[in-house]
């Protein structure tokens, strides 16, 4: 009896185990842990590689960047047309997205239609497929009474690799799966969907958004799940997806927040990365597909190729007699025989063998048993193998966000869909259990797209058309900023007009053209020590000033700068005086040189009327000071009282000067050239070396300098001289507009601005475009828009509400290309406004467009002032030099560069050079003392 046992054991020994038999024929699908986490290494290397600039090209592992950057946060609202396009069906549908309610309270309702797509259209000419897509999308309107007259947002989920550079534009890289339509590849598909609309007609289409499969699978999942971080197709084809941090995505600017990036893993192994692991049946089935050598990753895990495969090792264990006692079919050789579905059937619970059966019997072959069992066993290592190479490549994926995220632990939902993960009976199970063995510190949610990708599709398009009306507003709101060429042709000449009315009214003119008595630049005579005191816009500055003959042209400063408190600005004249008296006393100790009676030159950086180089009278305050008894008193007097008041130090003010013309002098002591001086500050202004002729207001020509009185020979030269005879004049150009020439370019903005100023209606100009007020008009245009929800989520913080509080100098740190919008953010944050990336890039688009304005009317200003000095002089062609100074022309990263291109555009026949004035306009108002002293020792 026991021999009878041990034979038939050894005989069904003999009788071997068919799975035995399959899984020593297959050892090499047979996968285990550490070759899945060898592949998985070797896939986080191939997504560095892709997301990297310098290696994106040669990488096999795309890192598609989607322009998709957050996961949905429930405001997404709307209702959409949508196609889905790529996957085993072709879907036509209609998406109504309601305001914040989840998905599983019915938020989102879903019309769909699959339409079938011709066989001969997926290798015909692509024109003709997107035609067929956009008939069909028509049908689908006409069936379903969906005005064909209304504009429909439509979101396109468009599953094949595309390059995109927006949401709405994509470059298809290459087909993949069954398509092959010719004449679309490098296209924008976007484009030509577009354009098929237009030639089936009769139907409004806004393509606002097109999305990968895998990101609308994502966005789907998401709006139920936030934990939804990644999206994964096992279907047709594979592939998957998840949010990436920006910083790491290098072919998108900005590093600032997340990116979702479409990895068309499909590709892995492209390179051969994978050949270690690629068997025979692979190669047969790359061999045998449309794209060899392509998506070599996907050929071995997604649908279109599993059943192929199992046919492929079927054949060839039938060969060689391992199955089927070597007897085959002219079905088993023919390609596509066994399909993914008939795996799926194969590996079925109950039925199984029994589906198993039935297949081979279709394929006319007539397995035994033990031939259903191995070929069973056969699709369960093919199918195994594809999910173990999926978990494997999720693991990756999954890796590195847990470290992008700095976490130890890391909880994420995974967004799924595709045929073969819903139709096949154990895939699911067995993917989730592979990946949570390989990832064990993760907490792996997978969430199964119910309703396909297209309300995924439409979120996005929600958001895009979030995002394109919040644009258009934006560009709306900003587009009263942009100034045309004739606009700024306009304001050139209304600057020509100011600065002609200027020099003949005596009356109040806006452009007040106030003489300097400043005749001549320097002539690098001058010598000696001298005080230089500098009340310009935002401080006091103090300069000790020494000429040495013997250093050619080599002047020694030292200066120390005083803050003026907003008290002291806004005070009395005595106070402020006072305070400028004790800054020059602090000075004068400081320096040792109390008891030097240094001859000073005052540097007063607002209007004054001058009679004479050593007296100006306070026109008006400008740039915040509002200090009384001042206007209308001459400023030299003030401050030799205030020196009195104080009795410790004694001073010989020799001249008084504006901001403009010591810069002008301070730059003409290097270039002879320069005969503009311009301050782009806190406050803006020029002035520039005028004919004393045209200087028609005041008796100038009466007051003739002295080296001129009494010559006896021969007037003509001394008319000849005269007419030559040139003077700085101080023109205040930042009152150009107070007598309204500038309001059809002035905006609410500016005019609230103006409205909260010190000084309401005056200096226009100024307020267009000096730093003082550059930061307020942005304020106001980004309240403006917080009103409107199209900022800050709409929240109007106190901070917001608060004058002065974005300052200038934010204008040039935001505007700065090198900072990223990360900066901004912190800015941002500093100012205690919170914000998004989006947020942050309204916010630098606002800046730059006040900026702009404000350097290209400074530019027109200036074409205005070099084509007089050109025509003044009966030149057709002008060289002359402008020298500069002032934070704004200095810091601010574009201002400078718009502004001379600008004044070049405007004066084509001026050769305008901008010379910074190294320091400050100090050592002009030295010289222009020295100047004077010299004239009066006369
Ligand atoms: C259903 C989605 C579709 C996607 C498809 C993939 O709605 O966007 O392309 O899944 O699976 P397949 O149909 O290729 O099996
Ligand atoms: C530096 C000059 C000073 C002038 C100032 C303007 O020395 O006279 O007032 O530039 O620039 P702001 O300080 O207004 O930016
Ligand atoms: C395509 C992917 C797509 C995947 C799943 C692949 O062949 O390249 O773009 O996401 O199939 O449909
Ligand atoms: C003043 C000018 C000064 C300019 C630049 C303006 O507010 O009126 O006198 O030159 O600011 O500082």
């Amino acid at each position: 009896m026991l021999a009878v046992h041990l034979v038939s054991f050894f005989f069904t020994k003999l009788q071997e185990d068919p799975t035995k038999k399959v899984d020593r024929f297959l050892h090499a699908m047979r996968l285990h842990d550490d070759q899945l986490n060898d592949i998985s290494a070797r896939f986080q290397a191939e997504m560095k590689k892709g997301l990297s600039a310098e290696s994106n090209a040669a990488a096999a592992v795309k890192m598609l960047p989607t322009h998709v950057r957050s996961t949905p946060d429930g405001s997404e609202k709307g209702q959409f047309m949508a196609l889905d396009f790529g996957g085993s069906k072709f879907k036509v549908l209609q998406v109504k997205v309601r305001e914040g309610m989840g998905i599983r309270k019915g938020g989102v309702e879903m019309d769909e239609k699959t339409y079938r797509i011709p066989k001969e259209l997926l290798t015909g000419r692509g024109t003709e497929l997107f035609d067929h897509v956009t008939e069909s999308l028509k049908d689908f309107l006409h069936e379903r009474n969906i005005s064909l007259e209304k504009k429909h947002p439509l979101a396109f989920t468009f599953s094949f690799p595309c390059e995109q550079t927006a949401l709405n534009r994509g470059l298809l890289l290459s087909w993949s799966k069954n398509f092959r339509a010719r004449g679309l590849q490098g296209k924008d598909v976007v484009q030509v969907l577009r354009d098929s609309i237009d030639r089936t007609g009769g139907m409004d289409m806004e393509v606002l958004a097109m999305v990968n499969d895998t990101v609308a699978t994502m966005m789907t999942c998401g709006f139920d799940d936030q934990y939804c971080q990644a999206g994964l197709i096992i279907g047709t084809g594979t592939n998957a997806c998840y949010m990436e941090e920006l910083r790491h995505v290098d072919l998108v600017e900005g590093d600032e927040g997340r990116m979702c990036v479409n990895t068309e893993w499909g590709a892995f192994g492209d390179d051969g990365a994978l050949d270690d692991f690629i068997t025979e049946f692979d190669r047969d089935v790359d061999a045998a597909s449309n794209n060899p050598g392509k998506q070599i990753f996907e050929k071995m895990i997604s649908g279109m190729y599993l059943g192929e495969l199992v046919r492929l090792v079927v054949l060839k264990m039938a060969k060689v007699g391992k199955l089927f006692d070597g007897r085959v079919s002219d079905a088993l050789r023919t390609k596509g025989k066994i399909t993914t579905a008939h795996v799926a059937a194969m590996e079925e619970y109950k039925n199984g063998l029994k589906n198993t059966r039935t297949i081979l019997e279709e394929l006319d072959l007539s397995p035994s048993d033990d031939d259903c069992i191995a070929v069973q066993h056969i699709s369960t290592i093919v199918s195994f193998r594809s999910s173990n190479l999926v978990a494997a490549g999720l693991a990756a994926i999954l890796t590195r966000i847990k470290h992008n995220r700095n976490r130890r632990a890391l909880r994420i939902t995974v967004g799924v869909d595709g045929t073969v993960y819903k139709t096949h009976p154990q895939y699911p199970k067995r993917l989730h259990k592979v990946v949570r063995r390989l990832l064990p510190d993760c907490h792996v949610r997978f969430a199964l797209s119910d309703s396909g990708s297209s309300k995924g599709a439409a979120l996005v398009t929600a958001v895009a058309q979030r995002l394109a009306s919040r644009k258009r507003q934006v560009d709306e709101t900003l587009s009263s900023f942009k100034l045309s060429q004739e606009q700024l042709q306009l304001v050139k000449a209304r600057m020509r007009a100011g600065l002609e009315a200027g020099l003949k009214s005596k009356g109040p003119s806006a452009i007040k053209m106030l003489p300097s008595f400043v005749y001549h630049t320097p002539d690098g005579t001058e010598n000696g020590k001298y005080l230089a005191l500098d009340l310009g816009g935002t401080n006091f500055r103090a300069m000790l000033v020494n000429f040495k003959k013997s250093l050619q042209q080599n002047v020694r400063l030292y200066h120390k700068i005083y803050t003026i408190p907003l008290e002291i600005m806004q005070g009395t004249g005595e106070e402020l005086f006072d305070h400028l008296a004790q800054c020059i006393g602090d000075f004068l100790d400081y320096m040792g040189m109390k008891n030097a009676r240094l001859p000073a030159g005052f540097t007063f950086s607002f209007p004054c009327e001058q009679t004479a180089i050593d007296t100006g009278t306070l026109v008006s305050w400008t740039k915040g000071f509002k200090a009384t008894n001042c206007e209308g008193h001459d400023v030299v007097s003030m401050l030799r009282e205030a020196i009195k008041r104080r009795n410790e130090f004694e001073l010989d003010i020799a001249a008084v000067v504006n901001d403009t013309v010591g810069t002008m002098m301070s730059c003409a002591y290097e270039d002879p050239q320069c005969e503009i001086g311009l301050i782009a500050g806190t406050g803006t202004n020029v002035c520039y070396m005028e004919e004393v002729k045209n200087i028609e207001k005041t008796e100038l020509q009466k007051g003739k300098p002295e080296k001129f009185k009494g010559t006896p020979d021969g007037e003509q030269d001394e008319v000849e001289e005269l007419s030559m005879l040139k003077m700085c004049v101080n023109t205040e150009w930042g009152g150009l507009g107070d007598d309204g020439s500038l309001d059809d370019i002035i905006t609410p903005y500016d005019t609230e601005v103006d409205q909260n100023s010190v000084n309401p209606g005056k200096q226009r100009f100024e307020k267009l475009t000096s730093g003082m007020y550059l930061g307020e008009i942005v304020r106001q245009v980004l309240l403006d828009l917080t009103r409107g929800g199209l900022l800050f989520r709409g929240h109007v913080t106190e901070t917001l509400k608060t004058p002065g509080i974005f300052q200038t100098k934010y204008l040039s740190q935001i505007e700065s290309d090198r900072l990223a919008l990360l900066q901004v953010r912190s800015i941002l944050q500093q100012l205690g406004l919170n914000s998004n990336c989006d947020d942050s890039i309204i916010v630098k688009e606002v800046c730059g467009a006040v900026s702009r304005r404000a350097a290209q009317l400074c530019g027109a200003g200036m074409a205005a002032v070099v084509d007089k000095i050109r025509e003044n002089r009966g030149l057709d062609h002008l060289n002359i030099t402008v020298g500069v100074d002032g934070a704004l022309y200095k810091l601010h990263p574009h201002f400078s560069g718009v502004l001379q291109k600008t004044t070049k555009a405007l004066a084509p026949r001026c050769d305008v050079t901008f010379l910074p004035s190294e320091e400050g306009s100090g050592k002009g108002a030295a010289l222009i003392t020295a100047v004077a002293r010299k004239k009066k020792e006369i």
